[in-house]
């Protein structure tokens, strides 16, 4: 399995993003230890210069599986299902800017927190409505691209919009487009999913991304998730993908990222 970890290219304040800074110097040590990719965090691709990026990465033989996006709600509050059609419409065009860097990188565009959160006053079923016109808009955007997107299931603490891998397959099934579907994520699935590996199964070929945290959302290793069982599951869908590292920096990034290869690898 093709392992990878989450580097954002600029600063950030999602904590569960190891590696932030010199792009250069964390590619550098991210290839050394043995990873064969590295998933972007990028809140808009106009800061991203594509060429130096593509020569960085490449020049360490590795791939960029992903492009995340959630800091364009983080710093931003750019949201798929704001009250403010504006809002709505910048954050659409956010991620549609995204598709040429992705077709480029041969990358998935996540959908994670650019959904949103209901804001006060808006029923949730109006939520899911906005939400379906966008996902719809952006996955027509990227048609005949070959850039595909993935929307990520979070837990109730950071969304009240798709918790679980059923909802997001229901999610799945209303937009109808070959090019979405979703990515799991072991932290959020410890907090939200009946039983993961049912979960996983369950989504199958729709599994488009895989994001990896232990329990804690520490290094995989470092909590009490059943890791064996899960990849054991994973593999067992076909999945070709990467497996993404999303986990906090402790106790500091370079220790996380190195145990949680030798980890995953001894796996
Ligand atoms: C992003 O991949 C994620 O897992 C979320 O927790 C971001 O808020
Ligand atoms: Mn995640």
């Amino acid at each position: 399995m093709k392992l990878g970890v989450v580097l954002s290219t600029h600063a950030a304040s999602f904590d569960a993003v190891a590696f932030k800074g010199d792009l250069e110097v964390n590619v550098a040590k991210i290839a050394g230890w043995g990873y064969d990719g590295v998933e972007l965090a990028i809140r808009d691709p106009r800061l991203v210069d594509a060429g130096e990026l593509q020569r960085v990465v490449g020049g360490h033989g590795m791939a960029v599986p992903a492009i995340g996006t959630g800091q364009a709600w983080g710093e931003e509050k750019l949201s798929f299902t704001s009250d403010n059609a504006a809002v709505r419409e910048a954050a659409i065009e956010r991620i549609k800017s995204h598709i040429p860097l992705a077709a480029r990188l041969d990358a998935v565009i996540i959908v994670g927190l650019i959904r949103g959160i209901t804001p006060p006053g808006q029923t949730h079923e109006r939520s899911m409505e906005y939400l379906v016109e966008a996902i719809r808009e952006c996955a027509a955007a990227a048609a005949g691209t070959g850039v595909r997107f993935a929307l990520e299931p979070l837990n109730r603490y950071e969304t009240d919009l798709v918790h679980t891998v059923a909802e997001g397959l229901d999610l799945v099934e209303r937009i109808g487009a070959d090019n979405f579907g979703l990515l799991l994520d072991t932290f959020h699935m410890n907090i939200e999913e009946p039983v993961i590996d049912d979960s996983i199964r369950a989504c199958g070929d729709r599994i488009f991304h895989f994001h990896v945290a232990d329990s804690n959302r520490w290094y995989p290793g470092a909590g009490h998730l059943d890791f064996r069982a899960i990849l054991g599951t994973l593999a067992a869908t076909g999945y070709q993908g990467f497996i993404s590292g999303e986990f906090k920096p402790l106790p500091d990034a370079d220790a996380a990222a190195q145990r949680s290869i030798a980890y995953l690898r001894r796996l």
